[in-house]
């Protein structure tokens, strides 16, 4: 009897030690269950390999073209070393007459070859992946282009787009006047440029134009992710990092985080509406107007 009674205390112990950590976890999913929802359909083809590409800059082109070229090409290494793996295990095994032989050979053929396959790498890395970044992190679209410029501010779990207005300048923000519900971008509605700035949970962007978003986070690391642009960037506390690019095709899409985030991770996405550059100016003029006054007359 006693027995059973320190198995079953000792088995509530257990249980206790195995969900307490838990707690915290799911308080915040609770808290967080009202993250925006996407209720419109969303276009372009998700299907088993990359989804639609409706990118116009090149960087986005380019990085499907080498995806594809080093998916066939470790394809073929694929094939290639297995055919060779079990060719060796077939002529070098143990059997009658002869002994399977575990040293390592001394040649001085596979010393050069890994020496030269390090250079390759190195050459590689120095006159290809670098310089191919530089160009995409460097080559901003200059003021000729008339580039639209967005801020992207991402938080535990949501996306939140500052838009200057028509006045084209961003008003002034402040860390203390953020309120996640009523002023998620913390703008200082004393400042004259804010009054026109739009700040909204939906990311509206005009077709055939460029967009240069800076990125930045409130919380922890987030990433910036537009599948059908080909964009990602981490979104880093205290940092604000440019990203462009340009959609060919207008529709509803998809931004996501990229950044295991958070418990609520998964819910961490916007709309992205590309619209043509009249309805984007509509809509800019319709978000940007000051609320109504109340009438009371109209009553
Ligand atoms: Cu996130």
């Amino acid at each position: 009897m006693k027995s059973r009674v320190a198995w079953v205390s000792a088995a509530m112990l257990f249980a206790w030690w195995c969900a307490a950590p838990l707690a915290p976890v799911f308080a915040q999913a609770a808290a967080t269950a009202t993250a925006p929802k996407i209720t419109a359909k969303i276009d372009g083809e998700y299907g088993y390999w990359l989804p639609s590409n409706i990118a116009k800059q090149s960087y986005a082109h380019q990085g499907d073209y080498l995806n594809n070229l080093l998916h066939w090409f470790m394809a073929i290494l694929f094939v290639a070393w297995g055919i060779f793996f079990v060719y060796c295990l077939i002529r070098f095994r143990s059997r009658p007459g002869h002994r399977a032989n575990s040293q390592l050979p001394h040649a001085k053929i596979s010393k050069y070859a890994e020496v030269g396959v390090a250079i390759f790498e190195g050459v590689l890395l120095i006159g290809l992946a670098i310089p191919a970044w530089a160009a995409v992190k460097n080559d901003i679209p200059t003021a000729d282009r008339n580039p639209l410029r967005v801020r992207v501010i991402g938080e535990q779990f949501q996306w939140t787009f500052h838009y200057s207005g028509a006045d084209g300048v961003f008003g002034k923000t402040a860390a203390a006047k953020v309120d996640t519900a009523t002023n998620p971008a913390g703008l200082d509605k004393a400042d004259p440029h804010a009054a026109d700035d739009i700040v909204v949970g939906e990311f509206h962007i005009p077709v055939d134009r460029p967009i240069i978003c800076d990125i930045s986070s409130k919380d922890v690391i987030h990433s910036f992710f537009v599948p059908v642009l080909r964009v990602k960037q981490d979104a880093v506390p205290g940092m604000r990092i440019p990203i462009w690019f340009e959609a060919g095709r207008t529709g509803n899409y998809e931004v996501a985080c990229a950044q295991l985030c958070g418990n609520n991770h998964y819910s961490m996405r916007a709309l992205m509406v590309i619209q043509t550059a009249a309805e984007f100016e509509e809509w800019l003029k319709v978000k940007s107007a000051p609320p109504e006054e109340f009438d009371e007359d109209e009553l």
